[in-house]
């Protein structure tokens, strides 16, 4: 962690989160881009996705085994999603580093896709040849794509994904393509079908 810590200058970024569950709130984040590790690591151009783990200690961790998903958690990006600045390698929140249930020491934030992208409590990162698994898609994959990310027009199968509750607010938001970070994503996913690719 010191290592990593060294490796940019942390910057403070206050993202919108929406959940898949159709809630959202505002959170500063502390981190900085991945892309920052990415270069680093000079993946070779076999390299076209990432793939994410997580820390599991069954011994530590007993109640992993009624999760209702697989332990370890794990989660992947395209490359060029990964690479994009937008991507954080967060290390706090709120001015403080990671609490425990937050993803500590290290998880990513993906502000444009459901917040369950963003995996916590990193221990290992891969740049691999094809699509990874991830834990949802694995779990329920009619109702979790690899892609997750946020979009008003695409219906999670049992609720509308069209408006959200911001939290501490009455009235529901209508939800925004890419969750209002379209300018600097949408070209990722140009020429796809995103009700395929959901
Ligand atoms: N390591 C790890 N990261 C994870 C998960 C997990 O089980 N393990 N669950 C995901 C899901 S489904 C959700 S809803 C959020 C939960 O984050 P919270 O506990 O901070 O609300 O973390 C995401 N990242
Ligand atoms: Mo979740």
């Amino acid at each position: 962690m010191d290592d990593i810590l060294k490796l940019a200058p942390l910057e403070e970024r206050i993202y919108r989160h929406r959940c898949v569950e159709a809630w959202s709130i505002v959170v500063p984040w502390i981190g900085y881009s991945f892309s920052t590790i990415a270069k680093l690591v000079e993946p070779t151009p076999k390299a076209k996705y990432v793939a994410f783990q997580s820390y599991y200690d069954p011994k530590q961790m007993p109640q992993g085994r009624w999760a209702g998903i697989d332990f370890p958690y794990v989660e992947g990006l395209r490359l060029d999603e990964a690479m994009n600045p937008l991507a954080l390698l967060c290390v706090g929140m709120y001015g403080e580093t990671l609490a425990n249930q937050d993803g500590a020491p290290l998880r990513m934030v993906l502000p444009w896709k459901y917040g369950f992208k963003s995996i916590k409590s990193l221990v290992k990162i891969r740049f691999v040849g094809s699509q990874p698994p991830t834990t949802w898609n694995l779990a329920a994959p009619n109702e979790y794509g690899f892609y997750s990310n946020v979009n008003p027009n695409v219906d999670h199968p049992r609720w509308s994904q069209a408006k959200e509750r911001r939290l501490g607010e009455f009235f529901k938001r209508p939800t925004l393509m890419f969750n209002g970070y379209g300018d600097q994503v949408a070209s990722l996913y140009s020429g796809m079908d995103l009700k395929k690719n959901f």
